[in-house]
């Protein structure tokens, strides 16, 4: 019997979730191992060394330098390994793969939407790929959600006003469980899909045609980029943010991606969540040698648009520098 296949955990589909299973056999292991031993001793020793008479008769004390010194070692290093165990498969979630497949996720009461790079929606059901690492931006409309994929041992809390980012790479072709790990309502309990890992070929059809078993296909599947660059242009962006002597604002449109330069002399990355959040509040991060000139765009551009904008920067910004 395979130790760590102890059936308390949904099937492990991932390199990333047969790793966190042995983390978590260890800890287990340690756990019980030291919660038995501990009781045990207290038992036997509270038995073994009940008061039997009145008689004042305390036991020589002695001393064990090796019990001690065995008693803070040991320790020590059964937690330094919980600790870089740990720690390394914290970055390994963390930190997704250059050439990850984007998808954005937004949560909603009571559903997932999900939009592949080339526009393409569907709710509550993600198609992806077998062998290509996957890379979820996630955000919500509304409260607190939480996305979960449990055979993956990933899960990310999805807010409302900022980006989330999980990634994953899906080893194997079928489908999987995704879930709101978050409760965020009435209909929490609704708010849940189906992961399909399909073949390149199959992906590639999906995507391309939109139609396949079992998936819930809604609402118009426009270019992000090209809906972004109408935005951009038509919001007067392009006017104040083209670097040209004598904008308003700083040229940020071949930018994400970069360190900018506050008026406070902090350096701030360009990311979905800097560029979300100067759209909101846009006083927050004044960019250096610029008047805090802008209008907020709460309330003029929804969610999605935003999320147009971010992706029209980001096809013109990243490695443009
Ligand atoms: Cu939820």
């Amino acid at each position: 019997m395979n130790f760590f296949a102890i059936k308390t955990s949904p099937i492990a589909a991932s390199e990333f979730a047969r790793e966190w299973d042995k983390l978590w056999a260890y800890l287990m292991a340690v756990s019980v191992f030291f919660t038995v031993a501990i009781c045990g001793v207290i038992i036997f020793f509270a038995i073994r060394y009940r008061r039997r008479s009145d008689a004042d008769r305390p036991a020589p004390t002695k001393d064990g330098k090796l019990l001690e010194i065995l008693g803070s070692v040991i320790p020590f290093i059964l937690v330094m390994i919980m600790f870089f165990w740990g720690a390394k498969l914290y970055f390994d979630a963390r930190i997704p793969p250059k050439d990850a497949i984007e998808i954005l996720v937004t949560g909603k009461q009571w559903m997932w939407k999900m939009q592949h790079p080339n526009g393409k929606r569907e709710i509550n059901d993600l198609h992806v790929p077998v062998g290509v690492p996957i890379k979820l931006t996630m955000t919500s409309e509304d409260v607190i959600h939480s996305f979960y994929l449990p055979d993956f041992r990933k899960k990310m809390d999805v807010l409302p006003g900022k980006y989330t980012q999980m990634w994953f790479l899906p080893e194997k072709e079928g489908r999987f469980h995704l879930f709101c790990a978050e409760y965020c309502g009435t209909e929490h309990s609704l708010m849940i899909g189906s992961l399909y890992v399909v073949s390149q070929a199959e992906y590639e059809r999906w995507l391309s045609t939109g139609m396949t078993s079992g998936s819930v296909v809604a609402a118009s599947s426009e270019d992000p980029v090209a809906a972004g660059q109408a935005l951009w242009e038509v919001h007067c962006m392009a006017a104040c943010h083209t670097g040209r002597p004598g904008a308003i604002g700083p040229n940020i449109h071949h930018a994400f991606g970069t360190m900018r330069e506050l008026e406070t002399g902090e350096f701030i990355l360009m990311d979905e969540n800097y560029v979300r959040n100067s759209m909101i509040n846009p006083n927050d991060d004044i960019a250096k040698g610029y008047p805090a000139a802008m209008n907020s765009f709460r309330g003029t551009l929804n969610n999605n648009q935003m999320n147009q904008i971010i992706a029209y920067l980001k096809s013109v910004g990243e490695g443009a520098q």
